[in-house]
């Protein structure tokens, strides 16, 4: 290795990585969940057309718009623009995302028969995302590449619920009714999260994350007992795969503790825990991610830059921080605000 290849910064280098991994930085990584999107106008340009789970299987238009916020906002890492509904769009389950709604599921899994009726999800058809993976990995440079899954748990709402919902009370009935059936189901669901994050790992992707979104609807002991087990499977399927893994989910307070012990080297936080709080109940083992209100964005800008600081001093408390929001960037979110905070948290946390 030259002198030159050997100073070069690498996406395994990066602060994103190294705060993930507990060890010392130069300033707070910072990237926002749904960091593409909405609220670029240059997204909802380049989208015009063309249906979201179709963008979605195009590498050029996954590329393009995976770059796009690195190039705008200058964020410490890109997330792959996908969503966690693809692997099982690649199997053969029919879903659609509906704009202004979400994911809908045109037969919903509601019958031990319908869980065995599920397709697996074959490697081979994700050659769409290794292309795109390899051509981001280029193009970022020294900037990490987020790979991400959905959890078994957030997958299963929408399987069961047939599309989003607030209370997932079929999911929880289907849980309590059909022990069995729901056990094999999740299993099934993370084979399927784990081939699709060993795809991007396996063709550069630095980092992962694990979206449980929203395992927060569960009491400790049955997200414990009936989930868990199935998270720590997606992790256990990385196997020796080199790559910090990040887990999030939203009203995670009382989970904090259980999310860290599927395996992850960083718990997702979202705004109702203060960070320095989420670390004690995290304890020193593992980092946090977050987790500035995204509500916050639309108010004054005086009001932004008291809550970054506040979340990057409470940050300080964690074993390693990095920067992001407690869920997705608004759509209604001015994108100029977006590279303010960026700016701000390098700012405040320089060493
Ligand atoms: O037409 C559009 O622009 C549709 C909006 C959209 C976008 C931009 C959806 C529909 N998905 C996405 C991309 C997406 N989804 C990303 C891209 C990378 C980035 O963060 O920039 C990611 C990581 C996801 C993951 C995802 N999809 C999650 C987990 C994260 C979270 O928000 O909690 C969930 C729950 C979904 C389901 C989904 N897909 C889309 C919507 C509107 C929803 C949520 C619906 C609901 O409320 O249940």
């Amino acid at each position: 290795m030259t002198a030159a290849a050997a100073a070069a910064p690498s996406p395994a280098e990066s602060g994103l990585v190294r705060a993930a991994r507990g060890l010392p930085v130069d300033r707070t990584p910072v990237w926002f969940m749904r960091q593409a999107g909405r609220s670029l106008p240059e997204y909802r340009a380049l989208r015009a057309g063309t249906a979201m789970l179709q963008a979605c299987q195009d590498p050029d238009l996954v590329t393009e718009i995976t770059l796009q916020p690195v190039r705008r906002h200058g964020v410490d890492a890109a997330i792959l623009f996908s969503d966690i509904v693809l692997p099982l769009v690649v199997a053969g389950v029919d879903i659609e995302i509906k704009p202004g709604v979400g994911p809908v599921v045109a037969s919903p899994v509601r019958t031990v028969a319908d869980v065995d009726a599920l397709p697996d999800l074959e490697p081979d058809r994700l050659d769409f995302l290794a292309t795109a993976v390899r051509r981001l990995v280029a193009e970022l440079g020294p900037t990490p590449l987020i790979g991400f899954a959905g959890a078994p748990f957030t997958l299963a709402t929408y399987l069961i619920e047939g599309g989003p919902s607030k209370e997932h009370a079929r999911t929880k009935a289907f849980m309590y009714a059909e022990p069995e059936a729901w056990s094999r189901l999740l299993d099934r669901l993370a084979v399927s999260a784990a081939t699709f994050l060993r795809a991007q790992v396996d063709n550069g992707a630095a980092a992962v994350q694990l979206f449980d979104s929203w395992a927060g609807v569960l009491s400790a002991a049955d997200y414990g007992t009936r989930v868990q087990p199935h998270s720590r499977a997606v992790f256990d399927g990385l196997g020796d795969r080199d790559v910090p893994r990040i887990h999030f989910g939203v009203g995670t307070g009382e989970l904090l503790a259980l999310i860290g012990d599927a395996g992850a080297d960083v718990v997702g936080v979202d705004w109702r825990v203060p960070l320095d709080e989420a670390a004690r109940r995290v304890g020193p083992a593992r980092s946090l991610q977050g987790n500035l209100d995204p509500a916050v964005l639309l108010a004054d800008r005086a009001s932004v830059d008291r809550e970054v600081r506040r979340v990057v001093e409470e940050g300080r408390a964690a074993r390693g921080h990095v920067f992001n929001l407690g869920h997705g960037v608004l759509p209604e979110t001015d994108p100029g605000v977006l590279t303010h905070v960026v700016d701000l948290v390098h700012e405040l946390s320089a060493r």
